[in-house]
């Protein structure tokens, strides 16, 4: 039988202050993630899109600097609720975003199938802030932070567990802007970083083959979490917070391919798609692109 895989979209925008990331699942549906992966005898099912609600958009709805906290706790729970499901099925959840705020649903519904869930976050930034360090109360800033265990309780502990995450089993590449909060949680944690300095210094296969043999021996799962902010803007411009200086699609793709074939990756998500600020959908084709790599394309 072919492998099963199962796409779940997540049309989130309220964990940050742009609007259109929430066309993301749309723009990459459009760029041909169905068709790109139907190719690769993969067994997929599209399961639509969760449904996240409006907030009043004359009121900026902040609770203790979290701006949307209330719809963006339900809407967690909601993903968890159908990527719980995927996994028990023993489907692929690949989820699409949506902003990364969406990754505290993803990790809710997988963690709890495994005793030792790895991840790598592949990013700009280091998602770790909490209320308290945020500088700017969006929650997409947060969600690696939350799943450790710190942050709202309305957001650690979605399906009434916490923590997803040990500290020891996260991998960050590419990061090039953290807080001041959260390089002291970095250390405080112990989490493994490999920023651009690292991966401009021993290559991205190198950091790549380092990531898979410390998650290979204390993980029984790893969770890819891309942001497509992890690439360099000048070939991404769509998402809401690019950083210059970034990864190119040759080293991301590279990585994609080593991961397939490590054959450790048990889910992944693909986040911070903005159509509107891209040019000609061509950041979501990129998406596309390094899940085909991700998930068994090869070149020959
Ligand atoms: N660190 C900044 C903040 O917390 C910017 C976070 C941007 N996050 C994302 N996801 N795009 O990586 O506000
Ligand atoms: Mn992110
Ligand atoms: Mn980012
Ligand atoms: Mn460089």
């Amino acid at each position: 039988m072919d492998k099963k895989l199962s796409i779940i979209g997540v049309p989130m925008d309220l964990g940050q202050n742009r609007r259109g990331v929430d066309m993301g699942p749309s723009a990459i549906r459009y760029a041909g993630v169905v068709e790109r992966l139907e190719q690769l005898r993969l067994n997929i099912e599209d399961l639509g899109d969760i449904e996240i609600s409006r907030p009043n958009p004359n009121n900026d709805q902040k609770v203790d600097n979290l701006r949307n906290l209330q719809e963006i706790a339900e809407g967690s729970l909601r993903l968890a609720e159908k990527v719980d499901e995927v996994v028990q099925q023993g489907s692929f959840p690949l989820v699409l975003g949506g902003d990364h705020s969406i990754a505290m649903g993803t990790f809710a519904g997988i963690s709890k199938h495994y005793e030792n869930l790895g991840v790598i976050w592949y990013d700009a930034h280091g998602d770790l802030n909490t209320g308290d360090s945020s500088p700017s109360g969006n929650i997409h800033g947060m969600p690696l932070a939350v799943s450790l265990g710190i942050g709202h309780e309305k957001l650690t502990n979605i399906l009434g567990y916490t923590p997803k995450i040990k500290p020891e089993n996260i991998v960050i590449v590419g990061a090039r802007s953290l807080d001041e909060g959260e390089k002291e949680l970095i250390k405080d944690k112990g989490i493994k970083v490999y920023t651009m300095h690292e991966v401009d210094k021993m290559g991205m296969p190198t950091v790549i083959s380092e990531t898979m043999d410390y998650l290979k021996n204390r993980t029984d799962g790893v969770h890819l979490s891309l942001d497509l902010d992890g690439l360099d803007p000048h070939e991404a411009p769509g998402v809401g917070t690019p950083v210059i200086g970034g990864l190119s699609y040759r080293e991301s793709h590279l990585a994609m391919e080593m991961l397939s074939q490590s054959q450790m990756i048990t889910s992944a998500e693909f986040v911070e798609v903005n159509p509107i600020l891209d040019e000609k959908n061509k950041t979501a084709g990129m998406a596309v692109g390094l899940m085909g790599s991700l998930l068994g394309e090869s070149l020959k």
